[in-house]
């Protein structure tokens, strides 16, 4: 490749653990097969407007029909561990009662495959999936939901853990939470604030709840942990105005999800934030106790960063409902198909703001990725330096992160291979692999031979 490599990535150590991730609705299909029931994905994709193109995961990649090929592509790229997710409408169709046993055998068959190509399997419970009756009953807004999550997590426990030790509850709660409940950009699009502060504490206690089952039911040592998406929030002037919208930023988005996990309470400015709105967290007796687990690694994901500014473009510093403005400042960088600006120093300064602020808590990167216009030609082959300077650029900085102080043991590029882009359809591309969605013919992007030439750099093999 002709794109160079940043020699920070030298100082990565040879254990340095490597991967590629993945998540079930946007690569599976199959969505009627085996029992699986319906996902509040499968709702919002057939809701008029909301995914481009009326785009859905009936089919996605069809991996559900192609596991062995898949597992045999990932093989290809020299990387140590695969993370996917586990479909709960799959192994619960409803959200509740016994474990649908052909769903789940799909995630047996996955495990084996991996092992048989020396691949450790990393299991993600949650990533976005949750069975619509669940969502009728009133959905993460509503305590009984996180019950039923730490169920359905034991389910798979029981399944898997014999061969499976890597175990992440959650994926980007935030997502979860303010895209779903509150901006309604994803799923279920609904659009309440109080709610989705609501959401945001069922799906602490769920994690809660699910990591203490497993944790106790596990005979031997494993790794627990979360995902969150998380950036580096700065002011966008020295003003005391955006600093205090930076705090506020950081505040909703990283530390009211951080502080509970790892200290066992709510960060006291974003409750007295929350407060001012007329939004209380509905925690209650024992609950912070049990959101407190050991974290044995903790997985971040990251694509950008930004600025904030507390004053809007008139110069105001309230919105019309009396909200402190909090306004997103761009660097006035190069951005990706996404329109998300490229900020590499972002994760560097991320990753060792977190060091610092919740030491001894392990971090591996979970998603670090872009979408691109990629242009396949006829053989399929997609030549994507942009992704692959993306990639390098941002490598390099978790092994500067590393170097200035924080514990990062581990790399999973975003995504595997092109998939569905949740609202944005089949439009936007993140993968290392282009996918043929006429054919579902898998093709290896130039960024793909960089990554495994890399890996193999780095192990010194
Ligand atoms: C991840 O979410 C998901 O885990 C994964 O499934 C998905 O495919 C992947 O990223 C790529 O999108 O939205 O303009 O305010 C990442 C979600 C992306 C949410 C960046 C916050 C900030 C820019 N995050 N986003 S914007």
């Amino acid at each position: 490749s002709t794109v160079g490599l940043d020699p920070a990535i030298d100082t990565l150590p040879a254990s340095f653990r490597w991967g590629v991730a993945t998540s079930a609705y946007q690569i599976e299909g199959a969505h009627e097969e085996d029992g699986r029931g319906p996902s509040i994905w499968d709702t919002y994709c057939r809701t008029p407007g909301m995914v481009h193109n009326g785009d859905n995961g009936d089919v996605a990649c069809d991996h559900y029909h192609r596991m062995p090929e898949d597992v045999a592509l990932i093989g290809s790229l020299g990387v140590d561990t695969y993370r996917f997710s586990v479909a709960w409408p799959r192994v619960q169709p409803g959200g509740k009662g016994p474990v649908n046993a052909p769903g789940m055998a799909f995630y047996d068959r996955l495990v084996d495959e991996l092992l048989a190509k020396g691949i450790d399997p990393w299991v993600t419970l949650y990533h976005w999936d949750l069975p619509q009756e669940l969502e009728d009953a009133g959905g993460w807004p509503v305590r009984d939901t996180a019950y039923r999550f730490a169920d359905y997590s034991m389910l798979v426990f029981d399944a898997l853990s014999d061969r499976v030790r890597n175990w992440t509850t959650l994926n980007e709660p935030w997502c979860s939470a303010m895209l779903g409940y509150y901006e309604g950009r994803q799923a279920p699009g609904r659009q309440d604030f109080g709610a989705a502060i609501h959401a945001v504490h069922h799906l602490l206690l769920g994690h809660g709840l699910a990591t203490q089952r497993m944790r106790e039911a596990a005979g031997e040592p494993m790794e627990f942990g979360i995902t969150l998406n998380m950036s580096h929030a700065s002011p966008a002037t020295d003003s005391a105005a955006d600093h205090d919208a930076a705090r506020r930023a950081d505040g909703l988005s990283r530390r009211i999800y951080l502080d509970p996990l790892v200290r066992g309470e709510y960060p006291a400015d974003v409750v007295a934030d929350l407060s001012a709105r007329g939004v209380e967290i509905p925690v209650e007796p024992g609950d912070l106790e049990i959101i407190k687990q050991p974290i044995d690694v903790l997985g971040v994901n990251y694509y950008s960063s930004s600025k904030f500014s507390g004053v809007d473009e008139a110069g105001n510093t309230e919105d019309a409902d009396g909200v402190p403005v909090c306004r997103e400042v761009r660097y006035g960088r190069p951005v990706t198909a996404m329109d998300w600006e490229i900020v590499p120093e972002g994760f560097t300064n991320l990753l060792v703001q977190i060091g610092e602020d919740y030491p001894g808590v392990p971090m591996v990167i979970t998603e670090n990725g872009a979408a691109f216009d990629d242009e396949a030609d006829e053989s399929g082959f997609v030549r994507d330096d942009d992704r692959t300077a993306y990639l390098d650029s941002h490598i390099a900085a978790v092994a500067k992160a590393r170097t200035a102080g924080a514990d990062v043991r581990g790399y999973f590029a975003w995504s595997l291979m092109d998939n569905f882009e949740w609202s944005y359809g089949y439009d936007k591309r993140f993968g290392l692999v282009h996918v043929d969605y006429d054919t579902q013919v898998r093709t290896l992007k130039s960024s793909a031979l960089w990554y495994r030439d890399t890996i193999r750099r780095v192990r010194g093999s």
